[in-house]
Formats: structure tokens, C-alpha cells, sequence
């Protein structure tokens, strides 16, 4: 039986936090057996806001580097950048066509992003969820395995495939959202209210996948709790319990298994045996990080390689999607 196909996107910004990795890099690996997968670097989503041309080549690279270490493997998945594969810049354009504007209204990343940058923000902002259905619908994607904050993202690219579909034929399949059970919303450290995220001012608030283990101890000591005493899993209680919720992933205990070991314990207790809990689980990526990207050449031929198998993949469909509208 053909295997169901998964598709999903990581910006090029350094500073991939934990968040970004028990949300969704992590069961991108954990998936990657049982599905057809396309691991992509949205690098062409990254300039939507400004870059630096020499930081964002190093973040490209940074950020490809950061999925193998995790455990991607190319026997398994295609990972590439996205700029290299033209097909996701002209399917864009087309779906352009057909989605309206309104749809594009209601995105409330887009509502939140703009509000900093105010009459600055660039027609790419606002346009971002088409190139991410561009993304989508190029692989015939079943499942896209994201964070809470991209779900109304996956549903706005099957409201434009239905569209499209209605409009022209079926040409694209409709995907699903997987939004983990657990982790699918990682909050801040420093501010629990809030998910943990990159662009957060207050460095402090995030765990980076490259960050070294006195700095991940520093953090989560400094984390915010409460004046409670008991460790329990409690969402009323958004520190504490963002702490057992990143303990849950990083262990993989169960919550029952968790709350009697913490029976009795203090915040400190908690603190610290967090912290090595994530060393340990950072370990490993951050060791394999620095092997592949030490050698020359290494990653930018499995770059390579990946480009050329998605784009095999892309044009295909691209050329229906031309046929289908009467460009060709
Ligand atoms: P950030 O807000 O930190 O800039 P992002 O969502 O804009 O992150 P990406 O790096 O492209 O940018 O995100 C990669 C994946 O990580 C997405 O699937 C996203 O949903 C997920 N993700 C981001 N932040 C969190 C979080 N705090 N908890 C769980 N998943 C997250
Ligand atoms: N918007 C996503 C990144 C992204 C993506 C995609 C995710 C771009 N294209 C396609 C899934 C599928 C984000 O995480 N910020």
C-alpha cells in the first residue's frame, strides 16, 4: 500500500527553540517511517520580513543542519529549501488568483505580526499563508504535522484547494492538521502566558536547540512559578505546568508517573531535574549538529539531492495545475 504523504515547513531564523522542537521537529522524526515526508526550509517565508543577506544564508544552512541532527534521514525524507524548488513561488502566484482577500483578513498571525510593523509590513506578510498552501498542495499532502499556532494556516489551504477544485476539477488532495496532543503549544519560560517563540525580546523566555547547558540550567532556574507547593499538572498554574508538560516530552513518563515523582519535591527540585533532563535530551542533537555541519560540502549535498526529488514531484503537479486553469 502507498504511504500516506506528510508535508511541513520550518522558517530560516536561528534561534530554533524547544518549542519549535516538541512541537514539531520531533515528531517529524518520530513519523518519518510510516509516511512519504518533505521536510521543507521556508526560506522564501523568512524574507516576508527583513533579513540580512548574510544571516539568513547562515540560517538556511543553520536550520537544515538542525533537522538532520535531530534524526531526519534521507532514506525516510526529502529535505530542502524551498527557494530551490521554483514550483512553490509559481503555484503561488495562481492560488493568488483565486483566494480572497478577506480569507487573508482573518489569519490572526497575520494580525499579530502586522501590528508591530504597522504600514511597513510588506504585501508578503499578508500573502504568506498562500505560499504555505503552495507548499501544501504541491505534494499532494495528507497530514501536516505542525504547531497549535499554524492550525487556521492548514485550514485556509484546504479552504483554497476546495476552491481551486470546484473552480477548475480536483487537482488537489485536502490535508490535514497534526497538531500533537501534547506539546503542540509550548509556552515561555519567563512568561508562561504566552508560547514560547524566537522573536520574544526577553531571550530568557526560550530554550534554543543550541544553547549550552549552563545556559539551559540559568534559564529554567529563572523560569516562572507560583506560590503554590504542589507539583501537579494544573493549567490554571501556567508555569508549573508548562515545566511537567516540557519534563512529559523529554522523558516521555507518563503524567500519573510524573506527578508521584515529584510527590513531596520542591521547585527547585523540579527546576533541576528539568534542566538536566533537556541537556540530555539536546545532547545527542547539538553533538551530530556540529559533526555535519563540520564538513564541508556534506549538507549542501543532501540539500542537493533533496531539491532535485521534490522538485521531480512538484513540476508534476504544477503542470496539471497550468493545463487545469488554461495556461498551457
Ligand atoms: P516562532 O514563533 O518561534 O518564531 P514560528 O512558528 O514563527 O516560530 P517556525 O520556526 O517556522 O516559526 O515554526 C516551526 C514549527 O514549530 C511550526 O510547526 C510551529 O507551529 C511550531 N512551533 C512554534 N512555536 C511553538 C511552540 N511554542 N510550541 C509548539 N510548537 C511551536
Ligand atoms: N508557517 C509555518 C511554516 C510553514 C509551513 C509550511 C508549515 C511554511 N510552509 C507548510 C507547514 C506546511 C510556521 O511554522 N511558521
Amino acid at each position: 500500500m502507498d504511504k500516506k504523504t506528510v508535508f511541513s515547513g520550518i522558517q530560516a531564523t536561528s534561534n530554533q527553540h524547544l518549542g519549535n522542537y516538541l512541537g514539531a521537529i520531533k515528531n517529524w522524526v518520530e513519523m518519518q517511517k510510516q509516511y512519504d515526508n518533505y521536510f521543507c526550509v521556508v526560506d522564501l517565508h523568512t524574507v516576508t520580513v527583513p533579513q540580512d543577506p548574510d544571516t539568513l544564508r547562515a540560517n538556511i544552512r543553520e536550520v537544515a543542519g538542525l533537522l538532520f541532527a535531530a534524526g531526519i534521514d534521507e532514506d525516510n525524507s526529502t529535505v530542502f529549501i524551498q527557494s530551490h524548488v521554483k514550483a512553490h513561488s509559481e503555484l503561488a502566484w495562481l492560488l493568488n488568483c483565486i483566494t480572497p482577500m478577506g480569507w487573508l483578513h482573518r489569519m490572526t498571525q497575520f494580525k499579530e505580526k502586522s501590528e508591530k510593523a504597522k504600514d511597513e509590513v510588506s504585501v508578503g506578510l499578508f500573502d504568506y499563508p498562500v505560499l504555505q498552501a503552495a507548499d501544501i498542495l504541491l505534494y499532494d499532502t495528507n497530514l501536516v504535522p505542525v504547531g497549535e499556532d499554524q492550525k487556521q494556516h492548514v485550514e485556509l489551504c484546504r479552504d483554497i484547494a476546495q476552491r481551486f477544485n470546484y473552480r477548475y476539477g480536483e487537482v488537489f488532495v485536502l490535508p490535514d492538521a497534526y497538531i500533537p496532543p501534547v506539546g503542540g503549544r509550548v509556552m515561555g519560560l519567563s512568561n508562561p502566558d504566552k508560547k514560547m517563540s524566537k522573536s520574544e525580546e526577553k531571550k530568557d523566555d526560550s530554550i534554543f536547540l543550541l544553547d549550552a547547558p549552563d545556559q539551559i540550567r540559568a534559564k529554567i532556574k529563572k523560569a516562572t512559578t507560583d506560590s503554590h507547593r504542589e507539583i501537579k499538572f494544573d493549567e490554571k498554574r501556567s508555569g508549573v505546568n508548562n515545566l511537567l508538560t516540557i519534563y512529559q516530552l523529554v522523558t516521555e513518563k507518563t503524567r500519573d508517573q510524573i506527578e508521584d515523582h515529584f510527590a513531596g519535591k520542591s521547585y527547585k527540585d523540579l527546576k533541576e531535574q528539568l534542566a538536566e533532563a533537556v541537556i540530555e535530551t539536546l545532547e545527542p542533537l547539538q553533538q551530530r549538529y556540529r559533526e555535519l555541519t563540520g564538513e564541508k560540502g556534506y549538507l549542501e549535498a543532501m540539500l542537493n539531492r533533496g531539491a532535485k526529488r521534490a522538485e521531480a514531484r512538484a513540476e508534476t503537479k504544477l503542470r496539471q495545475v497550468y493545463e487545469k486553469i488554461g495556461l498551457r
